[in-house]
């Protein structure tokens, strides 16, 4: 296992569009060991492997609470295959735009296909917390950020500001 760095914004990464996983093998299940412990330090309750610079479709999760025992997730190659009209509206924040938190609507409840660790294909109904994560995990997956879910003005404000502080650190 190995903590990795989190690539924050305006790192280009961000926006590529990961690759599917072909098979669970040794080399994913490094990589999910990686996440979950630079996950769980960060702390953070969701990761996406693009975010440790790994353009490939892996997602850690665990949306368990502060009094709840570890409940660690992984989703492979996720993709949401139906989606509530219903809406929510969270308050979310990303590892890789420390600091930044805003109010985002997303479906409510999602039905999400994945490969699991076991190399089979898995679904699952979210709802709450870990609907949220999911979408918003997903979403890093195809190279989209929550901040694309808000304002135009509030986003253009957030990556103005972190490339001013990327300018400022390189000089
Ligand atoms: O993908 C990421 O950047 C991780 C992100 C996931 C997320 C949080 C909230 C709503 C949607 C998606 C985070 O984990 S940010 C940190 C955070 O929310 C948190 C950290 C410790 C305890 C509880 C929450
Ligand atoms: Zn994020």
């Amino acid at each position: 296992m190995a903590l990795r760095e989190i690539i924050v914004l305006p790192d280009k990464r961000l926006r590529q569009v990961s690759d599917p996983v072909k098979a669970v093998d040794a080399s994913v299940r490094a990589l999910v060991d990686d996440m979950f412990e630079t996950m769980y330090e960060a702390p953070g309750v969701g990761l996406a492997a693009i975010q440790i610079g790994v353009p490939q479709r892996v997602v850690t999760v665990d949306t368990a609470k502060k009094d709840e025992p570890n409940n660690p997730q992984v989703f492979i190659n996720p993709e949401v295959i139906w989606s509530s009209e219903e809406k929510g509206t969270y308050e979310e924040g990303c590892l890789s735009i420390p600091e930044y938190y805003e109010e985002v609507e997303r479906p409510a409840r999602v039905k999400v296909r994945y490969t699991g660790l076991d190399g089979k294909t898995h679904e699952i109904e979210a709802n709450g917390m870990l609907a949220t994560v999911l979408q918003h995990e997903i979403d890093h997956t195809n190279g989209i950020l929550f901040i694309d879910h808000i304002s135009r003005l509030k986003r253009d404000r957030v990556i103005k500001k972190f490339a001013k502080a990327a300018k400022r650190e390189a000089e």
